[in-house]
């Protein structure tokens, strides 16, 4: 093989011991826990060869064929443009900006390109599952704009198209945000598009959590109805840490602006190369699989708790992602989180809609499927991963230590990234 100046661990091991065992205690927990967090994927070894890769020595300040720095026509211009015509096609976009370093920065930029300083923005409120960027109050969303938050219904918990309505007609909004960080319904795009015509509000969908099962054809997509759609490129799109910005003609420029010089400055182009690549893969017909395997497994997780007495919020899930109530069986969030770690499950604690807790305690855990599908894992493999979970919540420290072993022995099965061999294509695209 030519010599690559990428990402050598020994080269890592002998200049920097200390950081080389951690990437390699990390690899480590990665292999041998089961991840369950929602939010989480394992990046194939083509997005972390192109991402840590020598284009992260370029800067680029601008766009393809209109930079602030030489040396780009040859290499850094048509990878850049790559990236974009691959998100286009993808997701049938009019424009794609591929810079954004977060999901985080591609929402600041949306804002920027719409909306003043103080004016109204209508979103989903956190602790309903929206996101830090949907106008939590110590957040720049909060600080910097006038957000009235839209919730569940306590009884579905479940989005109220007309509470939206009500609210959007009662506040005249400039921007409205569909799109959530916890929540586990597909949303009514088409009814947030006339809410938005009817106050004239310009409609923003944040897209993270979801876009890989709209890749894969699984979930509906955002973007016939929407003027811009967001998302983060390393959840259920399975690509490097990094978002996207899609929109059309007419919010095309005031995105570009937006990003860069706006809220950024020089554009990552090794992470813009791994977005690449991983667009490259969510194309590959082996993805519409995955993302149907997303769907599969968290469904056999959803009800395998179900039957051992969970009450799953909003009563289960059409995404990769459910929230279950743990209060039922007389647990806290945070004591769930700690106990199903210790019995090597590792996903996070969460707000459920209505919690009398507070959310550094929480009523739920939030639990997605986009690693172990990534790993191969089935329904079946998840419907005995419900029965460990209850196991580990409900049962003494020595029955966490036995799941602990059951754990190991079936991630084992499943590798996340095996020792030897190619990447098995079906699950790594
Ligand atoms: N913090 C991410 C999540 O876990 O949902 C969203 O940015």
């Amino acid at each position: 093989m030519t010599t690559f100046w990428g990402p050598d661990l020994d080269q890592l091991r002998d200049t920097d011991p200390e950081v080389a065992d951690g990437v390699l205690a990390e690899l480590h927990r990665q292999r041998t826990k089961l991840q369950l967090i929602a939010s989480e994927n394992f990046a194939s070894p083509a997005v972390l060869a192109a991402q840590g890769s020598v284009l992260t020595n370029k800067y680029a300040e601008g766009y393809p064929g209109k930079r602030y720095y030489g040396g780009c026509e040859e290499v850094i211009d048509p990878l850049e443009q790559l990236a974009i015509d691959r998100a286009k096609q993808v997701f049938g976009a009019d424009h794609a900006n591929v810079q954004p370093h977060s999901g985080a920065s591609a929402n600041i930029a949306a804002y920027f390109a719409t909306v003043a300083p103080g004016e109204k923005v209508l979103a989903m409120s956190l602790p309903h599952g929206g996101h830090l960027t949907h106008g939590m109050p110590i957040n720049f969303s909060g600080k910097w704009f006038d957000v009235v938050s839209y919730g569940v219904r306590e009884d579905t918990e479940v989005i109220d198209m007309d509470e939206v309505r009500a609210l959007a007609l009662e506040h005249r909004p400039k921007l409205i945000i569909a799109g959530w960080s916890a929540y586990t319904r597909q949303l009514d795009f088409e009814a947030f598009r006339a809410i938005a015509d009817e106050v004239d509000a310009v409609l923003l969908c944040d897209a993270a959590h979801f876009i890989g099962l709209v890749a894969g054809g699984v979930h509906p997509s955002p973007v016939p109805y929407c003027d811009i759609v967001t998302f983060t490129t390393h959840k259920t799109l399975r690509g490097p840490r990094g978002a996207i910005i899609l929109t059309n003609e007419r919010w095309a420029k005031a995105i570009d602006k937006a990003v860069f010089p706006g809220t950024q400055g020089g554009p990552l182009e090794h992470v813009i190369a791994a977005k690449a690549v991983a667009l490259k893969e969510a194309m590959d017909p082996s993805f519409k699989g995955y993302a149907q395997r997303i769907l599969d497994d968290i469904r056999a997780l959803s009800d395998g708790l179900i039957a051992r007495g969970y009450r799953i919020v909003a009563g289960g899930t059409d995404t990769h992602l459910l929230l279950a109530d743990v209060t039922p069986r007389g647990l806290t969030g945070a004591e769930a989180e700690s106990r199903l770690d210790a019995a090597g499950m590792v996903l996070n604690k969460n707000a459920i809609p209505f919690d009398r807790h507070p959310p550094a305690v929480a009523s739920g855990i939030r639990a997605g499927a986009s690693c172990v599908a990534t790993q191969g894992m089935g329904p079946g493999e998840l419907t005995e991963v419900a029965a460990l979970m209850d196991r580990a919540l409900t049962g003494s420290d020595d029955d966490r230590a036995q799941v602990r072993g059951l754990i190991g022995e079936l991630v084992a099965r499943f590798p996340a990234y095996p020792e030897a061999g190619p990447v098995h294509a079906e699950t790594m695209g």
